[in-house]
This record gives C-alpha cells, structure tokens and sequence, in this order.
C-alpha cells in the first residue's frame, strides 16, 4: 500500500493533465475527496478538471470548487486529451455512471479508495480499507508530497472525514484524528460550518420526506431490526428529489436496540436502492454482497427490482436468518 501510494505521487508529479471524479449518488467523502484532490493538484501547477454523472447535491455547495465540477455533458463537449483519469471513493467502475465509458478509453488510472471491496481497477491502486474515509488517503497523499494545505484543501478532506464517521460517531475521534483534524481547521476548515452543511441544512421537503419516513419506521426486537421505506408517492406528497432522503437510514439506529437499520428507497417505479446501518458486530456489506451490492461493513446498499413487498419480505428475511445464525459479539443479544 505504501508502495502503491508512492506510485499515485509520481503519476501526480508527472502528468500535467488530470480529469478527477468520484461515484453516482455522491457524498461528502466522494465530493470532498475529488475537490481537495482538484486543488491539491492545481496548487501543484496542474490543469485539472472534476466530472460528475449526476448533479451535486444543494448542501455539498459551500465545497470550495463544487461550482466548477462538470456534469457527463459538459465535460464530453469540452473533451480534450488528458494524461491521467483519477477515481476517488469508488469501490468499482460500475459505480461511476456514464463517466465509467470514459474511464475505459483513459490509458492511466489512479484509483484512491477505502472500500473493503475494490475492485483495484486501477494502474494504480491506493486502497485502504483501513481509513475511515477516502478523505484522509487524500490528506496522506498531500502530507507524502509535502503539499501545504490551505482551505481549498483542508475543508473538503475535513467534510470528506465529517461524513463518513457520521460526525465523529462511527470512527473513534482518538489522539492521532483530533491531531489531523486541527491541522486541517488551522488550514481553514471550520468544523461547524461543515457540521451544520453536512446534517443540519436541508430544505424544507426534505424534512416532510423525513417525518413520512418516520411514519413508515418499524422495529422488530426479534432480531434488532429498524427499517422504513419511502415509495415514489412519498416522494411526490413532499415535492421531495432523491438528495432529500440523505441520511434517513441512520434514524432506525437511534432505537436502543437495534442492531441493523434498513431504508428502502423506490428511485423508479419498483426499483429500489436499499440502504443498510449496523452497529459493531453486524456485518451488512455482507448482506449488500449477497444482493450484488456493496460497501462497507457498518455501511452498504444495493438495488433491487419489485414491488415493495417482495423487496421487503427477501431482505428482512435474509438479515433475520443472518442476525440469528451470527456468533454472539460481547453481552450484545444476536
Ligand atoms: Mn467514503
């Protein structure tokens, strides 16, 4: 892995021309990782461009260079010829979108992810499934180049590293994580303002989608399960888009007991992307694999054709028969 970051600060230092991009349905680790990795190269005197399939969600536009990321339309018209494709937060190609046709004409890929199921598509391939998000392989990578950080830089990594540890929650906030993060404020980046853009600043539709979401939220106790669902009819009733449903999934993991939490989403008429929360001790990349999805093992999803019901009934039952076949983790009921 070292090596392979090494080989990631060469192609840096010597190509001059970048395109960056990140997975479909971005997040604040994707968005944050493309744009701290854009400035971190222009600071380098590099010209780079970020391209996105899909549009960047209103809350991710305080990142400094989000107004510039180029939508599959816009980069294609303005195509020129370029030295080296980079990939941030993606776990494999298929996730990129229409950019994945792209990518396959590229002749260098730098792939920089913290995925547990990268596919290592790239020529280089700096994955590591350690880091809690794909932000700090960023950070590493300015720390190895000796780049200076200033907020260009230092507030993306810090909305990258923000969202992924769900506010500090899912990662431990230890001595060597309070040391980079003060780094990364004495760079620039102010904690409360990404604090707030990251869970606190959602349109009012989005918190309608919300409270229906609620409405929908069942717990079973047999076996440590929250889930809910929204239906394209939800999203109607509150005038609501996809983005607004960002982080409904992390509500069933407010109930003392649960173990698992499960949001199932209907993006097309009865397809739905079924998104998955656990605590220590569930492993749901697992269950995200079993469906042809993937993710992380406290964090995954996956698609899934039908009506809701059917959906419903094979994904609870799949996680009931895993949670009561698991090994018991410490006193934790399984
Ligand atoms: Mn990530």
């Amino acid at each position: 892995m070292k090596r392979e970051k090494k080989r990631a600060c060469e192609v840096f230092h010597r190509a001059s021309r970048f395109v960056v991009t990140s997975h479909q349905n971005i997040d604040g680790d994707g968005l944050g990782s493309a744009l701290a990795l854009a400035s971190l190269l222009k600071k380098m005197g590099k010209e780079v461009r970020v391209v996105y399939d899909g549009r960047v969600p209103y809350f991710y536009l305080f990142l400094p260079g989000a107004e510039e990321v180029l939508s599959y339309e816009a980069f294609c018209s303005s195509f020129g010829s370029l030295d080296a494709f980079v990939v941030v937060d993606c776990s494999n190609p298929g996730r990129l979108g229409r950019v994945e046709e792209l990518l396959q004409k590229a002749s260098l890929v730098v792939n920089i992810d913290h995925h547990p199921d990268n596919s290592k598509f790239g020529h280089v391939n700096f994955v590591d499934p350690s880091s809690p998000a794909s932000a700090l392989l960023v950070y590493e990578l300015a720390r190895e180049m000796r780049i200076p950080l200033d907020a260009n830089i230092a507030v993306p990594i810090l909305t990258g590293i923000v969202t992924d540890t769900g506010g500090f929650q899912f990662a431990e906030l230890n001595q060597t994580m309070f040391t980079i993060v003060g780094e990364l404020v004495a760079s620039g980046a102010s904690l409360s303002t990404i604090m707030h853009h990251v869970f606190r600043y959602r349109r009012i539709e989005a918190l309608k989608l919300l409270g229906r979401a609620l409405e929908h939220l069942v717990f079973d106790p047999s076996y440590g399960c929250a889930t809910t669902y929204l239906t394209q009819e939800d999203f109607a009733m509150c005038n609501a888009q996809e983005e607004d449903a960002e982080g409904i999934v992390d509500y069933g993991l407010y109930i003392p007991e649960a173990e698992v939490s499960i949001f199932f989403k209907e993006i097309a008429p009865e397809v739905y992307k079924v998104s998955l929360r656990s605590r220590q001790g569930f492993d749901v990349l697992s269950v995200a694999h079993h469906f042809g999805g993937g993710g992380h093992r406290k964090a995954a999803g996956f698609k899934m054709v039908g009506p809701l019901s059917l959906v419903y009934e094979t994904v609870t039952g799949y996680v009931k028969a895993l949670a009561q076949n698991m090994t018991c983790v410490g006193e934790k009921r399984c």
